[in-house]
């Protein structure tokens, strides 16, 4: 590893934005094409509304190697597909046994974490929660607020990012809203194994 030079980003707590030497990725609704229950609700806003800007990140730029500690902010963007709020992609580390800490800045939300064996566990988040991602948990966030959601996020550099795995079964429970509250329930569409 090359000796490098210690530095400092700026995290504006109230917008989330983490700046300067960063990469910002932008994942719309087509980016999560079939990741949402309501197909028709999906193909209802992108021929009505266009392609909805769900949620942003922005990285550090460091290199994706083992002793580094990666870091990042994630604005997640109010609204829903249907019933279901809008949520992050979610993924496994390819290292599993690799976890992550996830700090609450501002709104309200749940991280979901869930085994390969669909066991599925729930974490409600709020500015000033400091979520644990344990290994072997693959995590999504979900926005429940109608503000941005928005946290920090660290983890070891060596991870990687799994998302084919979640992208071919899904998780096994979603979170919808019902009579104006949040609730998580069985997922229909998925595939365990
Ligand atoms: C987070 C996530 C971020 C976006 O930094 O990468 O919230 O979610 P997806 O990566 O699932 O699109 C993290 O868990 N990094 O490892
Ligand atoms: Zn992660």
């Amino acid at each position: 590893m090359q000796l490098m030079e210690p530095f400092a980003t700026y995290l504006d707590f109230k917008s989330g934005t983490l700046t300067p030497g960063t990469t910002v990725i932008q994942r719309r609704l087509s980016h999560m094409r079939g990741m949402y229950l309501d197909t028709a609700a999906y193909n209802r806003i992108m021929q009505e509304e266009g392609d909805r800007l769900i949620y942003e990140v922005y990285t550090v730029d460091l290199a994706e190697e083992a002793g580094q500690v990666l870091h990042c902010t994630t604005i997640l963007y109010p609204g829903k597909v249907g019933d279901e709020f809008h949520m992050t992609k979610g993924h496994y580390h390819a290292l599993r046994n690799r976890g992550e800490v996830y700090l609450g800045l501002e709104g309200q939300g749940y991280l979901l974490l869930q085994l390969e064996d669909g066991t599925v566990r729930s974490v409600p988040m709020q500015p000033g929660t400091a979520a644990y991602v344990p290994p072997y948990w693959a995590h999504r966030t979900v926005n429940v607020g109608d503000t941005p959601f928005i946290f920090f996020a660290a983890w070891p550099g060596d991870s990687g990012h799994d998302y084919g795995t979640i992208e071919r079964m899904g998780f096994a429970k979603l979170m919808i809203e019902r009579d104006g509250q949040p609730v998580l329930v069985e997922n229909p569409r998925y595939r365990s194994g």
